[in-house]
């Protein structure tokens, strides 16, 4: 599969900031879909949905089937692509002000529903589109046009949350490294069940004090862990700045009947390789 094909030719350039960190992510993301192809996924078995924000645009620069959907509502466009289609390798693309703002409880559900879906997380920490308000995992401190006297509050651990609701793969990456996030979503693409990947991005204009922290990342072991040892490593990076490390990798996977499985008709369809309108009446 060549890069080409994953490219959309648009007469319009890409729009992200020149040195965004959505450039690395979206190389990340067609280099684990090609290497995904070259083991024997199709390409034309892929769909995408994205919300709404600078990461949305994703869905402009790709060659894929999707829905560029409501902001907050990604996972929900999802479920419903799958329930249509259980067949489908569903990706799903949101902003951490899209995921962990508006679109929260769809989060906690998606884990507990564990359909087969991957969802990629671009979180920068900042609501960029609309010119950087606070979201639930920007900095205590942090100060915009918004909150002037700053964020009151602590940070969300997305993490903690994503282990709690019950997600069957929780992982961190770096969007500056693209290869070992490449690798990651390639093994969430793999993973059957709620993939979950936090992309940590840096934002080159809004929230600039959480910019280039890789001398703070490490990457954890690849090893099996009990949900207790997932969720003492989520505690290492509490989303502040400081000297915390922050630990990279797969915190936690675990084998658990998917909802596509676990739903009979769906199951029946899957078995077959075939979608609801080309079932025999
Ligand atoms: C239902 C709805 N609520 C709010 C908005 C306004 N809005 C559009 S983009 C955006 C910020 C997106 O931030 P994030 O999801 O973090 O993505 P980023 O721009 O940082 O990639 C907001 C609040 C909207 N378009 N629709
Ligand atoms: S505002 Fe930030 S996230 Fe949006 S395109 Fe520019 S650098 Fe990227």
């Amino acid at each position: 599969m060549s890069e080409k094909k994953l490219r959309v030719d648009t007469a319009n350039p890409i729009t992200w900031c020149p040195g965004c960190t959505n450039f690395e992510i979206l190389k990340s993301v067609k280099l684990a879909i090609n290497n995904s192809i070259k083991k024997g996924e199709k390409l034309t078995n892929f769909a995408m949905v994205t919300g709404i924000g600078c990461h949305g645009k994703i869905i402009d620069y790709m060659n894929i089937s999707g829905i560029c959907s409501l902001h907050g509502r990604p996972l929900p466009t999802a479920l419903g692509m799958k329930i249509g289609n259980p067949n489908l390798k569903v990706l799903v693309f949101e902003g951490d002000g899209d995921v962990y703002a508006e679109g929260i409880s769809h989060f906690i559900h998606a884990g507990k529903f564990n359909s087969d879906i991957t969802l990629l997380v671009h979180d920068n920490q900042s609501f960029s589109l609309t010119t950087g308000q606070s979201t639930p995992t920007s900095q205590k401190g942090y100060k915009s046009k918004a909150e002037p006297l700053g964020k009151f509050e602590s940070p969300l651990n997305p993490i903690k949350l994503a282990l709690a609701s019950n997600a069957t793969f929780v992982a961190r990456t770096n969007a500056r490294n693209f290869e070992f996030t490449a690798e990651i979503i390639e093994k969430a693409i793999k993973h059957k069940g709620f993939s979950f990947v936090e992309i940590i991005q840096d934002c080159i204009v809004f929230n600039k004090d959480i910019n280039n922290r890789d001398k703070k990342m490490y990457k954890l072991p690849n090893k099996k862990r009990t949900k207790l040892e997932a969720m003492k490593l989520a505690e290492i990076y509490d989303y502040n700045l400081g000297k915390a490390k922050i630990p990279l990798g797969i915190f936690y996977e675990e084998k658990r009947k998917t909802l596509e499985e676990l739903w009979p008709q769906l199951h029946n369809l899957q078995k077959k390789k075939i979608n609801w309108k080309q079932m025999k009446k």
